[in-house]
């Protein structure tokens, strides 16, 4: 089986890869990658002598159809990830989440190649804390960023090409991700790098907003399970049951890298910034039969903070830039 996973020097990507080696001995991997800020080839040096990557870009047809052409399945992952990011600047999101999913699109149907589309639960929009619901299949589509409109209208064009041309795609919509190479911008890295250079986190607003944390492990294993059992065109959600609140968060992380859990600081909240996120995980379930490994919030966490200790050489290059950009929007 020849995989090409785009977007495979990212967190979720990467991990994907070292998943894919690990447990698919057989497979070809190829990653194509841009290697934006957010792509480091650090995250794949332990599997570099098992994969092929290529440096270049989800929105060039031509690199798009050599690749695809020479694969059987395509994972796309490759997105402008980051919705600080898409506030300052909308313009990268549109070229690559749209044009790029676009481009990869018209390749697999030249091909015939087999496609999944990584997205994510924030196309649609945000739940009130006191809403006893979750987001399941069904939910209407209604984002609220720059970032997650542009993976909503990623997710339509999937969908109108399976039904208008045929293509063979599914489509999953995950929950927040939490665990290695996961770049120092996003916030459960980005507090445990603070404590660790003895910096107070930031938290947006009150920190009320709550999150449905997964472990990337058991996204990328959900990601499996459904390529190889989902069913052509339909979409899969994909969540661990792990809502949490960003203060409660703060503090879990303050308290096990053994700080006062009140030593933290409040700054400017993130502008339209969606309240809450919660995934209805029943059909991966049932259909399926996925179960994540990672129950344990705590525990995984705690994982997670050991790696970023053990790990400085990796995200040290751009801790001073990354809070240079954010102390400049008062966060
Ligand atoms: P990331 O920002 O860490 O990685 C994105 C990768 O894509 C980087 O390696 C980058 O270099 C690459 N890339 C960017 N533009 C490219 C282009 N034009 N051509 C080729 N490569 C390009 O992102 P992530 O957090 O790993 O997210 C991966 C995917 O998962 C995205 O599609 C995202 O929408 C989705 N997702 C993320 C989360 C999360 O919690 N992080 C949750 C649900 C869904
Ligand atoms: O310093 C911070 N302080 C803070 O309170 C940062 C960076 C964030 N936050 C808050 C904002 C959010 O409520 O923490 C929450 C999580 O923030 P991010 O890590 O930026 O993630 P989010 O905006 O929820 O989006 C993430 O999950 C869904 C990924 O970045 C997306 O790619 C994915 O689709």
């Amino acid at each position: 089986m020849r995989v090409l996973i785009t977007g495979g020097a990212g967190f979720i990507g990467a991990n994907f890869v070292h998943q894919t080696v690990e447990d698919y001995p057989d497979a070809q991997v190829t990653v194509l990658d841009k290697l934006t800020y957010a792509g480091n080839p650090a995250s794949l040096a332990g599997v570099s002598d098992r994969i092929t990557v290529v440096e270049g870009d989800v929105a060039d047809a031509e690199v798009v159809d050599a690749l695809v052409k020479d694969a059987d399945l395509v994972v796309h992952f490759a997105a402008e990830s980051h919705n600080d990011n898409s506030l300052n600047d909308p313009s990268p999101f549109v070229t690559t989440n749209l044009i790029g999913t676009f481009t990869l699109l018209e390749a697999v149907r030249r091909h015939g190649v087999r496609f999944h589309h990584i997205s994510t639960d924030e196309v649609y929009g945000d739940l009130e804390l006191d809403d006893p619901a979750k987001f399941t299949e069904h939910t209407p589509y209604n984002p609220s960023s720059p970032y997650s409109s542009t993976k909503a209208g990623s997710d339509l064009l999937v969908r109108a090409w399976v039904r208008s041309f045929g293509v063979a795609a599914t489509l999953s919509n995950c929950s927040n991700n939490y665990g290695p190479y996961q770049h120092i911008e996003k916030f459960i890295p980005r507090q445990i790098t603070n404590l660790i250079d003895g910096v107070r986190p930031k938290l947006y607003g009150a920190g009320q907003n709550v999150r449905d944390w997964i472990h990337v492990r058991d996204h990328n294993t959900a990601v499996w399970r459904i390529i190889e059992q989902g069913k052509i065109g339909e979409t899969y959600l994909i969540g661990a049951d792990g809502e949490k609140n960003n203060k409660d968060v703060v503090e879990l992380i303050l308290e096990l890298m053994g700080r006062d859990p009140q030593d933290y600081e409040h700054v400017a909240d993130r502008p339209g910034h969606d309240l809450r996120y919660a995934i209805d995980n029943t059909r991966l379930r049932e259909e399926l039969g996925w179960d994540p490994e990672f129950k344990d919030f705590r525990s995984g966490l705690e994982d997670t903070i050991a790696w970023y200790r053990d790990n400085e050489d990796w995200w040290r290059p751009q801790k001073a830039a990354v809070e240079a950009k954010y102390a400049a929007q008062g966060q």
